[in-house]
């Protein structure tokens, strides 16, 4: 039991360095005289993580003993941030630390930077799951964040001569000490081989998988503490270890090398994560990735199922499992193996268990991303999760028939198996049969799944399918990356909106208040000379703080359009070139963001924005009036410090590509204002912003369907357009590339002839939008009344609003105080 002054719980100041002390004595092994910066950063974590163990602990207890509906949210990414700030925060003993650290001669924000980010995400889905499971926390609905312990997170990111370079991304290096092992809740999980036929000793028909081999995966816990609550919920990910058993054949031959290659083989499992994002591979060892995963996760929960006294045909009452997209859509069929196999459940009882159990979460349309696997290489892997997907087809396309009598295409369509060439299993068919729920992540986004991609799903089971507008967290996305934001909207409304972001719009009246607009300003001013150091720091690149700071960042991607920007850009420069003294706003084009190691299109992309950058940035008849930067390596650290500078928010993706987006969101809040598309959630944000707070432009999605079906040709809108004609071909001359005109040319001549993502047809709307943009900047006053505003009207993005609506709709979880011992 713990003891008010007991140096791991205690909160008082004395206590924390003496904690601290200790660890630096006891786990570091090191005195204040010689310890390096990661020794002091490492006791540090330890001194705040012993603070969350009590809570920690109990929570489990208290779900455990009052047997809790827990949601098990199912990710192959979460893209964590930084934790020390985090957990500091919701302690809220980020002062007394800070005091604490400061007697004893350190600085708390050095301490800080130690940190190596766990980037186990490629981008928006991976970060949505760690803002939900901090909600989760927050709401104190009991939670586990199930994903894969990657040794080497997404690469790092640097420039060189204007071209990504990747690195690898070692963040265990110096330890993890967030993270607690649990080697007792090891579980096994088979690979390969083939499955046999047999009847057991009570005459029961029955198939045993012979797997050709097994590897161990191992629960590696993170706690997730709510924010200033009780409960402390837990991040599980797993890693792939060699099983004993498995080596002991190859050493008994005396193969000592080749077992122990067979180890390391299995340990690549949880090597490395994959950059791609919206681009499918189909490489085998990503297929092991997301079903070792996924059965460890399984395993876990009908061990604590079981645990809790419970049988396991009420494991659907005991937990809501959300597949965050397909990537752990092969639970459905691992569920099934495991109560008809292991379990000896009936089919028909498995299979309500199952679609009880899982929910669906889509956040793609592009064809591209879309997962599927060859048949043979399923089979290969998961032989008898083959034979489990053929049966569950072979019954759902029985029902399908009955609603689409006669209808053999749509049965085609509909089919877990896609038999129009090469076989393939389609896993988001597999998500949609298995789930009981299935939702887009904005509004749009759910009215184009229903429309297009999974239009016969939803004309067979209309009721399943929802919307879920995604939403990011207050607590990391503003609390902690806007402190002097944080303070003067406490002092004027007080603390509440941290747990309840809606409460924001109280600051609404303020919008006319000249003394509060003159703190906004400076505090934006603020926060853009501190990014303008870390500019310098990273780029060697010196911003003017007093120049509008223009922002996208986000993976590089054709569909978000990077380089219509650059395009823009472009020609802005072109403009000054040849009109002097033409009076513009003095712009910082900040872009950030990585491209997938093996999509040149996106490499092109960064080497364009860098090689404009490069002349413009060093061109003395600009006279500083525009600057363009890349940021190395975008990452949740380095968002925490984007965002709160940022005064224009660049979501300008084709209409109906992006599904919802989440920066749009983060930027909002902290007062950035958007121009952007009538796509994803950037619909919604201007819905609640009001019109004049939002710098729309470009086609909807109708009209992108309207101008495709009638013939899109990129030919005719460059012909309409003298500047834009003029920049593509200082582009395409080598006028950015010292005169290397091949360069670019992949992506110009793309630009001319195809097109895809429609950027020659929006390019004089994005262009008339900026030049409102420039206006609009130069009247102060009402630029901060609308940033105001534009933070004010933001209450529906907290992710704590979507995990509410989650929770009511599609888990039926409640909230659960934990019961301290
Ligand atoms: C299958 C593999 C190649 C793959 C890996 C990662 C496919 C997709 C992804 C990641 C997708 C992703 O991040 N999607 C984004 O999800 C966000 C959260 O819902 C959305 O806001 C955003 O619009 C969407 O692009």
């Amino acid at each position: 039991v713990a003891h008010p002054e007991h140096d791991r719980s205690s909160l008082s100041r004395e206590s924390l360095k003496r904690a601290f002390l200790d660890h630096l004595l006891y786990t570091q092994g090191k005195s204040l005289e010689i310890a390096s910066k990661n020794d002091l950063y490492q006791s540090l974590a330890h001194t705040v993580r012993d603070r969350l163990v009590r809570s920690w602990f109990d929570t489990s207890a208290t779900h455990q003993k009052r047997n809790a509906r827990t949601v098990a949210y199912l990710s192959a990414e979460f893209l964590m941030g930084p934790y020390l700030g985090n957990n500091l925060l919701s302690l809220g003993i980020s002062h007394e630390i800070r005091l604490a650290m400061s007697e004893l001669g350190l600085d708390l924000d050095e301490l800080l930077r130690q940190e190596e980010e766990p980037g186990l995400g490629n981008g928006g889905l991976g970060r949505l799951a760690a803002c939900f499971i901090d909600s989760l926390a927050t709401l104190e609905v009991p939670a586990i964040g199930y994903g894969i312990r990657y040794e080497y997170g997404i690469f790092y990111q640097t420039i060189m001569d204007g071209w990504q370079v990747e690195n690898t991304d070692a963040w265990l290096r110096y330890g993890n000490p967030w993270e607690i092992q649990h080697a007792e809740w090891a579980v096994q999980v088979k690979l390969g081989g083939h499955t046999e036929q047999y009847t057991d000793d009570s005459g029961r028909f029955r198939v045993r998988w012979v797997p050709e081999k097994t590897v161990a995966g191992v629960p590696f816990d993170s706690p997730i503490p709510g924010y200033r609550v009780d409960t402390t919920n837990t991040l599980r990910l797993w890693r792939a270890e060699a099983t004993e058993a498995f080596d002991f054949h190859t050493f008994n031959r005396g193969d000592y090398l080749g077992a122990v290659n067979k180890k390391v083989t299995s340990e690549n499992l949880t090597k490395v994560l994959y950059p791609n994002d919206e681009s499918v591979q189909g490489k085998e060892l990503r297929l092991e990735q997301q079903y070792f995963f996924v059965s460890c996760s399984l395993q876990d929960m009908l061990r604590l199922q079981q645990h809790r006294g419970q049988p396991v045909t009420s494991f659907h009452k005991s937990f809501a499992i959300q597949l965050n997209d397909t990537h752990p859509s092969i639970g459905v069929a691992e569920l099934m193996r495991l109560l008809i196999d292991e379990h000896l459940v009936p089919w028909d009882r498995a299979w309500d268990i199952t679609r009880q159990t899982f929910s669906y979460t889509n956040h793609t349309l592009l064809p591209e991303a879309l997962e599927r696997w060859p048949l043979e290489l399923f089979r290969r892997v998961l032989p008898r999760h083959l034979e489990i997907i053929f049966e569950i087809n072979a019954r759902f396309l029985n029902e399908a028939r009955i609603h689409f009598f006669g209808d053999e295409t749509r049965i085609a369509r509909l089919s877990l198996i896609d038999e129009s060439g090469e076989r393939y299993v389609r896993m988001a068919h597999l998500a949609c049969v298995g789930s009981h729920a299935i939702n887009g992540v904005a509004d749009l986004h759910s009215e184009l799944l229903k429309r297009d991609l999974l239009k016969d799903f939803y004309a067979m089971w209309p009721d399943k399918f929802t919307s879920m507008t995604n939403g990011v967290t207050p607590r990391r996305w503003v609390a902690l990356s806007n402190p002097r934001m944080g303070k003067l909207v406490t002092r004027c409304i007080g603390d509440g909106w941290i747990k309840d972001w809606s409460r924001i719009r109280e600051i609404e009246p303020y919008a006319d208040d000249a003394a509060f607009a003159a703190e906004w300003r400076a505090i934006k001013r603020a926060n853009k000379i501190d990014l303008a150091s870390l500019l310098l720091r990273k780029t060697g690149i010196k911003v003017d703080p007093d120049s509008m700071f223009d922002v996208q960042v986000k993976r590089i991607h054709e569909y978000k359009r990077q380089h219509l920007s650059a395009l823009h850009i472009a020609a802005l420069y072109h403009r000054v070139k040849s009109q002097r003294n033409l009076d513009i706003t003095p712009r910082t084009f900040i872009f950030g963001g990585k491209a997938a190691p093996g999509y040149m299109r996106a490499k092109l992309m960064i080497k364009l924005i860098t090689a404009i950058g490069d002349v413009i940035n060093h061109d003395p008849d600009v006279r500083d009036r525009i600057k363009v930067v890349f940021i190395p390596n975008f990452s949740v650290t380095v968002g925490q410090c984007v965002y709160p500078a940022a005064e224009l928010s660049e979501q300008i993706s084709l209409a109906g590509k992006e599904a919802s987006g989440t920066g749009n969101m983060k930027f909002a809040m902290n007062g950035a204002l958007t121009i952007g598309t009538m796509d994803g959630a950037n619909i919604e944000i201007r819905d609640e912003v009001g019109e004049d707070v939002f710098f729309l432009f470009g086609l909807t999605a109708e009209e992108v369907y309207a101008l495709r079906r009638e013939g899109y040709r990129p030919m005719d809108f460059l012909r309409r357009d003298g500047e834009l004609h003029a920049v593509i071909e200082l582009i395409r001359s080598g006028f950015f590339s010292r005169g290397d005109s091949a360069l670019f040319a992949p992506l110009i001549d793309d630009l001319l002839n195809h097109d895809p993502y429609m950027l020659l047809a929006d390019y004089d709307s994005y262009a008339a939008c900026h030049s409102r943009v420039d206006q609009a900047y130069r009247d102060t006053q009402a630029w901060t009344r609308m940033s105001i505003l534009n933070t004010a009207r933001s209450g529906k993005f907290s992710s704590d609003r979507a995990i509410g609506e989650y929770c009511d709709r599609i888990w039926k979880a409640r909230a659960v105080p934990v019961e301290k011992r």
